[in-house]
């Protein structure tokens, strides 16, 4: 989830990974899960990596009628404690929503719930956050109302959305790019203008990473200067090494099958 800063990651939603996982959507990264038991483990190294960064993880319960269903960062967008519910950008990902919705209304009593309405469409695995910074991928989950929407509660916040068209070939803003600091962006040469983030604030700054390792570039920054990272990615590992960051491992090989990335398995609330 990439719509928190550092400081806010001390709890985080995951969830199961269900019995129908083969099925689940694959276009980009990949051609389908083989082998379910592989990406629980994975799954499951994911969980205790987090857990030994000293964040409190809690896993829902699988629903295998969706096979993507543990894929949570596309179906909740968490901003300073407010929550926009959106309507996921393909169809069959809708009904995975209402237990994380119920979940999440239980768990941050007093929190401000708004639900995306219409046409608006809107996966949460398009939204980067760089301190007041939201940049938002206009793709093929994600349409301008659904931005408009998010728009709205950004002013309401105080942050500046910038929306960034994001190339047929990736499915998410964060398929290709993250925070892994609260003010570095990690991103691929070969799928954004190199202006696409626009004007930074001092301090911050883009690193541009080769396009073999573009699946590399989705981490996520952990408290205590520590780095999630994909297996398999030797610059971008350097590259958070050079910078002083503590970089932890997990193979995520089943779950890039679906398309899947580091971030898209939780949310921080
Ligand atoms: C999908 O196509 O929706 C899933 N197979 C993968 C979702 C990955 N989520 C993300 O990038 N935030």
């Amino acid at each position: 989830m990439a719509t928190v800063r550092l400081d806010q990651k001390a709890r985080a939603l995951i969830r199961a990974i269900p019995d129908s996982y083969h099925s689940a959507l694959a276009k980009f990264f990949g051609s389908g899960p083989k082998d379910i038991e592989l990406a629980r483990k994975q799954h499951n190294d994911y969980k205790l990596a987090l857990e030994s960064t000293g964040i409190d993880v809690i896993m829902l319960d699988a629903d295998h009628n969706h096979p993507d269903c543990l894929f949570v960062e596309d179906q909740a967008v968490i901003i300073d404690g407010h929550v926009l519910l959106p309507v996921p950008g393909h169809p069959s990902r809708v009904n995975e929503q209402p237990p994380i919705a119920d979940f999440l209304i239980r768990e941050m009593g007093g929190a401000q719930i708004c639900r995306m309405s219409g046409d608006a469409r809107m996966d949460g695995g398009d939204i980067l956050r760089l301190g007041d910074i939201f940049f938002v991928g206009r793709s093929t989950r994600t349409n301008d109302l659904g931005i408009e929407e998010l728009r709205d509660l950004l002013s309401h916040l105080g942050h500046e959305l910038r929306a960034i068209d994001i190339p047929e070939h990736a499915l998410h803003l964060t398929s290709i790019a993250s925070t892994p600091t609260d003010n570095i962006i990690l991103a691929p040469e070969g799928y954004l203008p190199k202006d696409a983030f626009g004007d930074l604030p001092n301090g911050s700054q883009v690193i541009w990473m080769p396009e073999e390792e573009t699946y590399g570039c989705n981490t996520i920054g952990l408290p205590g200067g520590k780095v999630l990272v994909s297996e398999g990615y030797p610059t971008v590992q350097k590259t958070l090494e050079d910078l002083g960051l503590e970089v932890i491992n997990v193979d995520f090989s089943e779950i890039k099958a679906a398309d899947g990335s580091l971030t898209c398995c939780s949310l921080f609330y």
